[in-house]
């Protein structure tokens, strides 16, 4: 299923015109037109998805496949010595059709707009959070 409104529909169909890296069955990956770094491949399942939540079992594989696949060619094509693999999910997506951004990486390259403020677990604060989550999961 496409979605008519969808700029990442256009270009999996080709009608708005992106950098093409990857083409399988069920995934497209382009280059993202703002790079954090040069090479940053979005991936993108064929099928209209927004979220993670909604992505339908049988395309997890296919998509994770490729961004195992395009974060190899990354460091073996690129000179990349690592990747970081990420995706918004509604908070910061400003394009509503999942992606998984691949990011190439090198050590020093400044990367730290990524890396949100940390925070710290009061006592038995962990413990109760983890089984807010464990309850969610069962
Ligand atoms: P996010 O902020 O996580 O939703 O990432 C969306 C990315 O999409 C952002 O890094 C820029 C990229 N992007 C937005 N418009 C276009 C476009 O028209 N073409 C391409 N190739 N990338 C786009």
């Amino acid at each position: 299923m496409t979605d008519s409104d969808c700029l990442f529909c256009s270009i999996i169909a080709g009608t708005t015109p992106a950098a093409v890296v990857l083409e399988t069955e069920d995934v497209v990956g382009f280059l993202d037109v703002r790079p954090l770094f040069k090479g940053h491949v979005l991936l993108v399942p064929r099928e209209h998805v927004v979220t993670l939540p909604e992505l339908p079992e049988h395309l997890l594989v296919p998509l994770f496949a490729s961004a195992q696949r395009v974060a190899s060619a990354l460091t073996s094509g690129l000179g990349a010595q690592g990747t970081f693999v990420a995706m918004n999910n509604v908070v910061s997506q400003s394009v509503p059709h999942l992606h998984v951004h691949v990011v190439p990486r090198t050590k020093g390259d400044g990367l730290r707009g990524f890396f949100w403020p940390r925070k710290k677990y009061a006592d038995g604060e962990a413990e109760a959070c983890a089984a807010t989550i464990r309850e969610a999961l069962s």
